[in-house]
């Protein structure tokens, strides 16, 4: 017979990765080391005006030669997983062509070190460094640059399949195609909304297409999926003209992904709402069947929910909030479309903290891909840290943002979401893009002055998550 002992803690699955996250560009640095040549975030970065204080990424956390310090990091911390992304202008410097070696190696050395360290890498294969060569020949509106994509994916298939077991295609095509083509808050920072729905559908095909670049070069053990970043909408009131904004935004955030991917076909709502814009003729017979690949898990990226009304008179216009500041829209044809902040603490990126839409996330994906695994492959929150009189970096808030989050992620699993896993971002303080070194995300907190890495409070809770395998009671 066995005895319960008396336990305050929720337990999580047996085998539930605990894993943290963090993207190439963002801690890399050594940006024209071993034959990398710029990408469109260098290009984006050094142009005057459009990241915060004139930031770059050219030394960022210098992970490009600590990354054994900062794999030790992780393993003293007790992660479990690791989700890095490859450079693609490291590894193709034209995007195109025969791969360098040394970009290789670099990520060969590094897996190498996780596993020696019992840590799982999960490679994303683009978190939004593209070559700028291809962005010079028209980027991701380009049909082109998709197929470039899959012969990539498949070069790092090769030179890392023996040793990964799990790839991201693309992170987030949404902030790619919208913020990057749209609003032009991110790279290559074009505001051109017809572009931006090009953008997305050519990721899309990239997307299927490196799949199957993968599958042709991996073992048949690897796991393929793709990290979205949905928005969970919400309308502010019942009024039918909000309910369609939220139908609309919908569209825009997700099913124009998830239309591809899960089914194999565009929302024909999606197609009328941009039909000024646009006749979707980029859109070639058989693309969306070969976006519509099975996928081994999805991975999704929460931070906070969105509430959308119709706009009314009374409101100067489209509210962007956590799209950064530009009068050009993320969101094509959607300028009667108002976004609101419901009544909720906010981090020091002024989004909402819900814990609620990540359960709702994870349970909506749970019935729109039945028995497909998930994956939480980002979450995490920006405060003002700072270090203390002792030396240390006290956050509590985000302790309890991860605290909340982690609740609302077992309360889904309780409801019969297969949820595998969870990334906390970030790992290290890091490049926050358009916000440049001005947000921190890290569990651990960076001095950029000597790049010395200081284990915030909440990585040393996290760390007891992970050695643990659940949440100790609330605090
Ligand atoms: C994600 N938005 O970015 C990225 O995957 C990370 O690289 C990033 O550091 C993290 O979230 C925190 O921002 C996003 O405006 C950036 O909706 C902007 C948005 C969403 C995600």
């Amino acid at each position: 017979a066995t005895t319960t002992a008396p336990t305050s803690l929720t337990r999580f699955p047996a085998g539930f990765l605990w894993g943290s996250a963090t993207a190439a560009y963002q801690i890399e640095g050594a940006v024209a080391e071993d034959g990398r040549t710029p990408s469109i975030w260098d290009t984006f970065s050094h142009t005057p005006g459009k990241v915060h204080n004139g930031d770059t990424g050219d030394v960022a956390v210098d992970h490009y030669h600590r990354w054994r310090d900062d794999v030790r990091l992780m393993a003293d911390l007790g992660l479990t997983a690791y989700r890095f992304s490859v450079a693609w202008p490291r590894v193709q410097p034209t995007g195109r062509g025969p791969a360098v070696q040394r970009g290789l190696d670099f990520y060969r050395g590094l897996v190498d070190e996780l596993l020696g360290h019992g840590i799982k890498p999960v490679v994303t294969l683009y978190h939004w460094d593209l070559p700028q060569e291809l962005e010079s020949a028209g980027g991701w509106p380009e049909r082109d640059t998709a197929h470039r994509f899959a012969e990539y994916a498949g070069i790092v298939g090769e030179a890392l399949g023996d040793r990964v077991e799990q790839w991201v295609t693309l992170n987030e095509p949404w902030c790619s195609a919208f913020l990057g083509y749209s609003s032009g808050v991110h790279a290559p920072g074009r505001t051109d909304p017809a572009a931006a729905l090009r953008a997305a559908h050519h990721l899309n095909l990239g997307h299927g297409l490196a799949t199957q670049a993968l599958r042709d070069v991996l073992p048949a053990r690897a796991d393929i999926g793709i990290s979205l970043n949905p928005s969970v909408v919400r309308a502010l009131t019942d009024a039918p003209a909000d309910l369609d904004a939220k139908r609309r935004i919908d569209a825009l955030a997700n099913r124009v992904f998830t239309g591809p991917l899960l089914k194999g076909a565009y929302p024909q709502d999606l197609i009328d709402d941009t039909a000024r814009l646009t006749d979707w003729s980029f859109v070639k017979d058989g693309d969306t069947a070969v976006a519509h690949q099975p996928l081994d898990f999805i991975g999704l990226n929460y931070y906070t929910p969105a509430v959308v009304s119709a706009a009314r008179p009374e409101q100067d216009g489209p509210r962007l909030d956590g799209h950064g500041a530009s009068e050009h829209s993320p969101w094509p044809a959607s300028d009667d479309v108002a976004f609101h902040h419901a009544n909720h603490e906010v981090t020091a990126m002024n989004w909402p903290v819900d814990p609620t839409g990540l359960t709702d996330l994870l349970l909506d994906y749970t019935a729109q891909a039945p028995g497909v695994p998930l994956y939480v492959t980002e979450n995490g929150a920006a405060y003002d840290d700072v270090v203390g009189a002792d030396g240390q970096v006290h956050d509590p808030e985000r302790v309890r943002y991860l605290h909340l989050h982690l609740a609302a992620i077992h309360e889904a699993i309780d409801r019969g979401a297969d949820v595998r896993g969870y990334f906390l971002w970030s790992l290290l303080d890091n490049f926050e893009w358009a916000y440049g070194y001005g947000k921190r995300f890290g569990a651990v907190y960076v001095d950029y002055e000597t790049q010395a890495r200081i284990p915030k409070s909440s990585a040393v809770w996290y760390s007891q998550v992970a050695r643990s395998g659940g949440l100790p009671a609330a605090e």
